[in-house]
């Protein structure tokens, strides 16, 4: 079995950076379907932090152009110390979510981590959606359409300099797998910044393989790869308990496969796993379902390997 650093889980209970509510159940979902047992039973040496604490959501309309801005900036500074802490102690933060608002404190932790470093950070965001709306151009005010913008700059000082420095990454740095959902003004954004896009009709032109060899394509040893796993990457055949579904999504296999290229590439150094809606999902399949593919970013295949 191949060796695998100590991973710390932490629990961000949050939804206030979605349109619906439930997402911050998923957390203790992510438990109950066997998370911590499952990576141990990968030889994983795994400390739950349990969950965060945080504001709760006071579901209030926008305010021009953010929903809970100031709840989603105190939620994202206690991930962001946390996150970083774990980093420095040397194991890899798994952040169990929680709505994608987290992920501006969970990335510009490891991009703080990474610039003192020295280390080249790469971000794979696996998501049915680009997450880079602004104020100005959001549908729904909605802050998890955001984190992408934020951390390329883009969006409230209190969040694109949640970190001190800003942008917390540039949009090169950004590689996105299964896009299917994007706003008109979003897209012209996404265009703008030239952030690396693979949507699904890329992904059926070409396959899975040649999909993630393209995201992946430069990597080496001195190479911090953050995968951001937005949970309706998949298609909601299979991945119902997510808050937004969008059909055309990856299939079992596909997924499967993203994680085992994951893990063989070696460079994964911290995960999102977000967006998880327990009341939505049909008896936590889609959290096990999570879990499985967890298992595969960690190593598991069904013929030896190594
Ligand atoms: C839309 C918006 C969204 C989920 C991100 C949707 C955003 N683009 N939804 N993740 N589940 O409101 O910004
Ligand atoms: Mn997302
Ligand atoms: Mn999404
Ligand atoms: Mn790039």
């Amino acid at each position: 079995m191949a060796h695998h650093p100590a991973v710390t889980l932490i629990g961000v209970p949050t939804d206030i950076g979605a349109g619906h509510r439930g997402a911050r159940l998923g957390p203790e979902a992510l438990r109950v379907a066997g998370l911590p047992e499952a990576l141990e039973a990968r030889g994983v040496d795994v400390r739950d932090l349990g969950n965060l604490d945080g504001p709760r959501n006071p579901w209030t309309a926008p305010v021009q152009g953010y929903r809970h801005l100031d709840e989603v900036v105190a939620w994202n500074h206690a991930l962001m110390e946390a996150s970083y802490a774990e980093l420095q102690a040397g194991r890899m933060p798994i952040m169990l979510g929680g709505d994608h608002c987290l992920g501006i404190g969970s990335i510009t932790a490891v991009a703080r981590w990474c610039r003192e470093q020295g280390k080249d950070l790469r971000v794979l965001w696996l998501d049915a959606h680009s997450d880079f709306n602004t104020s100005d151009v959001t549908p729904s005010g909605n802050i998890h359409g955001m984190p992408v913008a934020c951390l390329c700059g883009l969006g409230p000082d209190a969040l694109t300099k949640l970190g001190g420095t800003s942008p917390a990454i540039k949009p090169s740095q950004m590689h996105q797998i299964g896009i299917r959902s994007v706003d008109p003004e979003e897209k012209r954004l996404i265009k703008t910044h030239k952030v690396d896009v693979y949507d699904m009709r890329y992904i059926d032109e070409n396959g899975m393989k040649r999909t993630v060899e393209a995201a992946l394509a430069g990597i080496d040893e001195n190479t911090h790869l953050h995968v951001s796993f937005d949970v309706d990457f998949l298609d909601p055949s299979i991945a119902p308990g997510v808050g937004t579904t969008v059909p055309g999504g990856v299939n079992y296999r596909e997924a499967q496969l993203v994680m085992e290229m994951i893990a063989d590439s070696g460079r994964m150094g911290s995960l999102d796993i977000v967006e998880l809606n327990p009341l939505l999902d049909n008896h936590n399949s889609t959290a096990e379902l999570a879990v499985d593919l967890v298992e595969s970013l960690f190593g598991k295949s069904t013929l030896m390997r190594d």
